[in-house]
């Protein structure tokens, strides 16, 4: 039997994993609704300036457009400062930003995404061994 103390708890529990589905159920959603292709040149890519494409599309292969789109590069060593870059949608569905790699060797852009309708995606993209020039 549930003492009167303890039913407040499980009130939260419940309502806690409540939350948890519906927000797993989305992320679900709205990342498996859009595929992400991307592209990044030069190649072998160097330090200095590198040129990121990404295509979105729907399930229907049709370009998504009116996305904001913006990079954060960082390297797996720690004491450097990030490189930022917004995407600009170049033509439908298809957005290009220009990010400043400033050292060589292993550096992960972080891809961050807001759909037209307000939908978050994060993608994770690994560059590695960036040549010195
Ligand atoms: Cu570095």
């Amino acid at each position: 039997m549930i003492s009167p103390a303890a039913s407040p708890l499980v009130t939260v529990a419940a309502a806690l994993f409540v939350t948890f589905v519906v927000t797993g159920c989305n992320k679900t959603e709205s990342s498996s609704v859009v595929t992400i292709e991307h592209q990044i040149t030069p190649q072998p890519v160097r330090v200095g300036l590198a040129t990121l494409t990404l295509s979105l599309s729907d399930v229907n292969r049709q370009p998504v457009t009116g996305a904001s789109i913006t990079l954060e590069g960082n390297m797996s060593h720690a004491g450097m400062s990030p490189a930022f870059a917004e995407a600009k949608e170049i033509e439908q569905g298809r957005y290009q930003a220009i990010l400043n790699l400033t050292m060589a060797g292993d550096w992960i852009i972080l891809t961050h995404i807001t759909l037209s309708g307000g939908q978050k995606l994060e993608r994770q993209l690994d560059v590695k061994g960036v040549r010195a020039n």
